[in-house]
């Protein structure tokens, strides 16, 4: 069977060397076993049908791996796997103005297409911290979330046309950049969100945007958590917001140590809220500020002056993620809807502060859509395997407050490897049946992505 993979792949698109199976063997997670059995690197589309022809035929098994910036585990190969990496098929094939669709393969980066976008004079808006180094393939499997969906939604959104080929090999153009079609199943919108469990995405059609108007970023210090939704209220009344974000104390002295940077606002504050809003409503934006002040919800703000500053002020949002990692976190992505997340935060505030007394928690996130990152650090005297089961074991009391508000245990990072055992809190018996039959029908022999999503 190795053999057959290497008469598939000239020599310089496969490797077995310890250091590239343990680089592409993972994504951004840690405490997952790593041991894929080779990585190979397609160029194109008939390779990838000839090498899942192959694994039907042989057994392999194949993990597709984009730019390894995932947090759920969905593109580690712990089996002896096959990784599929994408980082040769990294071209932006065509631009068509009339459509204003990008075709790409799915192996672009994240930020390519924004650049593309905007050298279009038009705007790709799906956008995130890890953005330099996310392929779109990736985004797609993931429908992938980030810091503007309250404004422009997910990258669902922006999809409008797929190539994907299925796990027994058949080739499928969904959609094919239409804007209506009202033909039946939309199978585009399966591939995506579906952590290459039910085949590969090859290439997609990216719907761009008009570019929006100047930017204005403000930074508020909230001392109560329920506040912030007030703050949310009063500012979605005033302005059209394009990001409404927080962060605590804890997470920005993670930061601050981090990069090295100074305060944003003069004195310490429990939580603080990052909003962006077009230039245009500033004087909407500024009474809103006003009357959160007068209300006692905030108590200090800042404005940024100059795109420079909406910079510096965003990277003590968009660094969290990254200034943790040296703590090896416990990564929960939950999410329920606004309108129950005052009672929700409360619930979580409870059980964090009964369940993890001895545990550093940082909380962080785009609050705007009900979603919070909740990073539970590592301390330094714990082991990292006794670390994770200790955390494992009491998300099931988490997971079950977000079932209670109907909300979801993998608001934008996927379920992976990392959530797998918990999918029954979000999804129904029914629902996980179904899935698991169309998993059947794309992936009759199971060769993609095993046990990730599904067990
Ligand atoms: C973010 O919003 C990312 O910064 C990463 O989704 C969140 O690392 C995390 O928990
Ligand atoms: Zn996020």
């Amino acid at each position: 069977m190795c053999e057959a993979l290497d008469q598939l792949f000239a020599s310089n698109q496969i490797s077995r060397r310890p250091q590239d199976l343990a680089h592409w063997g993972k994504d951004r997670t840690t405490g997952f076993t790593v041991a894929p059995s080779a990585v190979v690197f397609p160029q194109q589309l008939s390779e990838i049908v000839e090498l899942v022809k192959l694994a039907n035929r042989d057994g392999l098994k194949l993990v597709p791996s984009g730019g390894r910036t995932g947090l759920s585990g969905g593109a580690v190969a712990s089996q002896g796997e096959v990784v599929v990496s994408f980082d040769r098929m990294h071209r932006i094939l065509d631009f068509n103005p009339a459509d204003r669709l990008v075709r790409c393969q799915a192996g672009v980066v994240t930020a390519t297409l924004q650049n593309f976008a905007v050298d279009h004079d038009l705007y790709y808006p799906v956008d995130f911290a890890s953005s330099g180094s996310s392929h779109l393939g990736g985004n797609i499997a993931t429908n992938a979330g980030g810091i503007k969906v309250i404004r422009y939604g997910l990258t669902r959104d922006w999809i409008a046309g797929l190539q994907v080929v299925t796990g027994s090999g058949a080739v499928l153009e969904c959609n094919r950049g239409l804007v209506k079609n009202a033909t039946g199943y939309d199978l585009r919108h399966l591939f995506i969100g579906s952590e290459g469990t039910l085949g590969f995405v090859v290439e997609a059609d990216v719907r761009l945007t008009a570019a929006p108007e100047p930017q204005r970023v403000m930074l508020l210090g909230v001392p109560k958590f329920r506040d912030i939704l007030a703050v949310l209220g009063q500012l979605q009344k005033a302005v059209s917001l394009s990001a409404f974000e927080f962060f605590s104390e804890l997470a920005l002295d993670k930061v601050r140590a981090a990069r090295d940077v100074g305060r944003p606002l003069t004195d310490p504050c429990p939580f603080y809220v990052l909003l962006e809003f077009d230039e245009s409503s500033l004087a909407a934006a500024s009474h809103a500020f006003e009357h959160c002040l007068a209300e006692g919800w905030v108590v200090d703000g800042v404005l940024s002056q100059s795109d420079a500053q909406a910079a510096s002020l965003w990277a003590l949002r968009e660094d969290i993620s990254e200034s943790l990692s040296p703590f090896a976190p416990y990564k929960s992505d939950i999410s329920v809807r606004v309108r129950d997340m005052p009672g929700f935060l409360d619930d979580v505030n409870k059980l964090v502060d009964a369940q993890y007394p001895e545990f550093e928690i940082c909380w962080y996130g785009h609050i705007g859509d009900g979603n919070l990152h909740l990073n539970i650090l590592k301390p330094d005297d714990l082991d990292g395997e006794a670390f994770y089961q200790l955390c494992h074991a009491i998300s099931p009391k988490l997971y079950e407050l977000v079932a209670i508000n109907h909300g979801s245990i993998s608001a934008e990072h996927g379920v992976g490897l990392l959530k797998r055992d918990f999918l029954k809190y979000s999804r129904s018996a029914s629902e996980i049946d179904l899935m698991r039959a169309l998993k059947g029908v794309f992936d009759p022999n199971q060769i993609m992505n095993p046990g990730k999503l599904l067990v």
